[in-house]
């Protein structure tokens, strides 16, 4: 008889025998690889977490104890346990499941993160608060505090800023350092090292089984089996362990515990609550375990998977062989093989990110100089194969986006060209050493930005839709938005010959193909469609592709649009915005932050123009993101509710020359009383 179908709350777990418990981790890995392979989501991580989870909610009473998890991408089995098995099958889905915990979901979520390295900031937070009310466990209540932290998020500069008020506070926390020796690559840590030699090391290990089958045998003596067994192992530990670090800080440190063995578990984590002060429990799990494609992928154990399509005969191992596109990071993103290095392939790019990886080996086949940085996401940023053919010239940094900013800082101040390959979204973690410790200093730092726009499937806090408002606030930053694959590389090697910092910034979604006399130059924009004078469309970007279907149904109704591509949105080119100044009405469009974006600098850049020149300006209808946390759904489907596409775009054009009454053309009556989108993007507020 199947177990998972009874459990509705955690509290049905308390009744089951550790038999029942295995059984039902194997129910969860086999549910959770059947729905995550076809919905797509986060896999191998959630698989590692399985017995974790299963004791985590044995031994505490969520939701009045708090369970964090960072980076929220593992929270699925905690979704499974609390009530949500029902919507799994919607996960990530519009209208469905979020794919990290969501107050909105469940009060067993308490917080709403997947920007990694948060959670022991949260879980001070909580514990200060419920120890000034009273109600702490130790602090003259009883709830507690339970933060789950990988050993990636561990390599991340919050975690470290959390320990050390942790420490230095005394607050009583449990910290979960799930160590699976993996990020989305293997983790770069020498902490990870040293713990991982620990897990690794042979006298270790056997004498503490040793120790531990010898107690067990005995008859009647358990938790001070336990107690003594921990005694001894803690001394054999201090010969060989790292756990110095934890206790410097002052954060006591118990393990390493089999992270895949309940009972060990539940012993080592109702032992950690009852310490007076913050305690990490070191655990070791198998990311991906029990999924063969995932315990066999070394390069990231499934960390996650796209959608698959159904498989023929509907099972899921034939299954993976079908992907839309395979998993992030394996090179073959999009679901084609690179060209090798300084292979110019006659296949166009599938994606951004594989035009980006092209042009970026075939740039530091001629510059020496060139290095490039991640954030522990070599595969998802396309840098796998230049790390192959450059290893000394590729950095990963770990989970620090404001180290890896800084780091190239340095870099670029001895002679380097570094090239910072960041999601959008995590970019927004180093602004501040962005704008200072590059833009102050001029360095020639190339920021280049994937997942930039609507990102989709992972909610609001993965949409990169900050990075040009950031990014054109910084002085002296020159800021590109290919609109076709075949642009970065054009773009790329005009950054790399700037003395300032740059940024290329492109989207997920596949990019459109651009023949040769569609690909622009320098810092040059490019005029696609010379109009007849009544409206001008600039597109950034992916927005391009929308200007030019716009076009295409304002000339059906006897608008001759002028379509810039901007390409460089800083500087703007002037003879774009000369142009511009020559039509009734301009239309900016970016799939970015409309309140600060790329419309409004054009627009503040076109007044300064006209106003030198003493011409009147036109009037600038600029399109963008509403200042809204926009939820999960697919890319095109989202800037379509914003009014982001083509119908969208032309839609925004005739409402903006009816309102305007510049239109002075024989429109037909219902031609320019279109409704506005469902978004409202045309009047947000930014
Ligand atoms: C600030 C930030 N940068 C990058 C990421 C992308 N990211 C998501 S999960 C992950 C790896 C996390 O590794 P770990 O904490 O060890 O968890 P595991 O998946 O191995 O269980 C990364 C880099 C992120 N979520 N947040």
């Amino acid at each position: 008889m199947t177990i998972l179908p009874s459990i509705e709350t955690p509290a049905d777990l308390r009744p089951l025998s550790y038999r029942q418990l295995e059984q039902l981790a194997a129910e969860l890995r086999g549910f959770i690889v059947d729905t995550v392979t076809s919905t797509g989501g986060h896999l191998g991580s959630n698989l590692g977490v399985v017995e974790l989870t299963l004791a985590l909610h044995r031994v505490f009473d969520s939701p009045r104890d708090a369970i964090l998890w960072d980076t929220g991408h593992q929270a699925y089995v905690h979704k499974l346990l609390t009530g949500r098995r029902y919507r799994f099958r919607e996960l990530k889905q519009a209208g469905g499941l979020s794919g990290y915990p969501n107050r909105g979901e469940s009060e067993h979520d308490w917080i709403e993160n997947s920007h990694a390295s948060t959670v022991l900031s949260y879980a001070h937070g909580l514990a200060s608060a419920l120890e000034l009310e009273g109600e702490l466990a130790g602090r003259g209540g009883d709830r507690r505090v339970v933060a789950v932290v990988g050993d990636g998020a561990l390599t991340g500069g919050m975690a470290y800023e959390a320990l050390n008020n942790l420490g230095h506070s005394g607050r009583r926390v449990v910290v979960v350092l799930n160590d699976n020796g993996r990020s989305y690559a293997p983790t770069v840590s020498h902490l990870s090292r040293s713990l991982t030699s620990l897990r690794l090391n042979p006298t270790y290990i056997h004498t503490r089984q040793r120790i531990r089958s010898v107690l067990r045998d005995l008859p009647g003596v358990g938790d001070l089996a336990y107690s003594v067994s921990h005694g001894l192992t803690t001394a054999m530990r201090e010969l060989v362990s790292p756990h110095t670090f934890f206790e410097a800080l002052g954060v006591r440190y118990v393990g390493p515990i089999d992270g895949h063995d309940i009972d060990q578990l539940e012993q080592a984590l109702r032992h950690a609550s009852q310490w007076d002060g913050p305690i990490v429990v070191h655990v070791l799990t198998q990311k991906g375990r029990g999924y063969a494609p995932a315990e066999e992928d070394d390069v990231q154990r499934l960390h996650d998977v796209k959608a698959l399509k159904p498989a023929p005969d509907n099972t899921v191992g034939s299954a993976v062989g079908t992907a839309i596109g395979a998993p992030h990071g394996t090179g073959i993103e999009g679901g084609l093989e690179l060209a090798p290095a300084g292979v110019s392939s006659s296949i166009p790019p599938a994606t951004y990110t594989d035009a980006f990886t092209r042009a970026l080996l075939r740039q530091a086949e001629q510059r020496p100089e060139v290095v490039a940085l991640t954030a522990a996401m070599p595969g998802p940023t396309g840098l796998l194969p230049f790390e192959a053919r450059f290893p000394e010239r590729f950095f990963d940094v770990g989970i620090a986006e404001q180290h890896e900013v800084t780091a190239a800082a340095g870099m670029a101040m001895a002679g380097l060209r570094p090239v910072v390959a960041v999601y959008s979204t995590f970019f927004s973690r180093a602004f501040d050493q962005a704008n200072l410790d590059v833009g102050l200093h001029r360095l020639p730092v190339v920021f280049v930005f994937d997942r930039a726009g609507i990102t989709g499937d992972d909610g609001p806090s993965h949409h990169g839709i900050l990075d040009l408002a950031l990014t054109l606030s910084i002085p002296g930053m020159t800021v590109f938005a290919p609109s076709s694959a075949e642009e970065v590389e054009m773009m790329l090697g005009t950054a790399l010959e700037l003395d300032g910092p740059s940024s290329i910034r492109f989207p997920k979604t596949p990019p459109r193909y651009a023949g040769p006399g569609e690909v622009g130059r320098g810092l040059e924009a490019r005029q696609v469609l010379a109009g007849d004078g009544t409206v001008c469309l600039l597109g950034v970007g992916k927005l391009l592709a929308a200007c030019e279907e716009a076009a295409g149904e304002l000339a059906e109704i006897g608008i001759a649009a002028t379509v810039w591509d901007v390409r460089v949105v800083s500087p703007p080119d002037r003879r774009m915005l000369a142009d511009a100044a020559r039509h009734r009405l301009v239309v900016t469009a970016e799939d970015g932050v409309r309140f600060g974006g790329a419309g409004m600098f054009l627009a503040d850049a076109l007044g300064e123009l006209t106003a030198l020149e003493g011409i009147p300006s036109p009037p600038v209808e600029v399109l963008g993101v509403p200042r809204r946390h926009l939820a999960h759904a697919k890319p095109d489907a989202i800037l379509a509710e914003l009014g982001l596409d083509g119908a969208g775009v032309a839609a925004a054009v005739r409402r903006a020359l009816a309102r305007t009454g510049v239109a002075g053309t024989d429109l037909p009556d219902d031609a320019l009383g279109a409704a506005p989108p469902t978004g409202g993007t045309r009047t947000a507020g930014g």
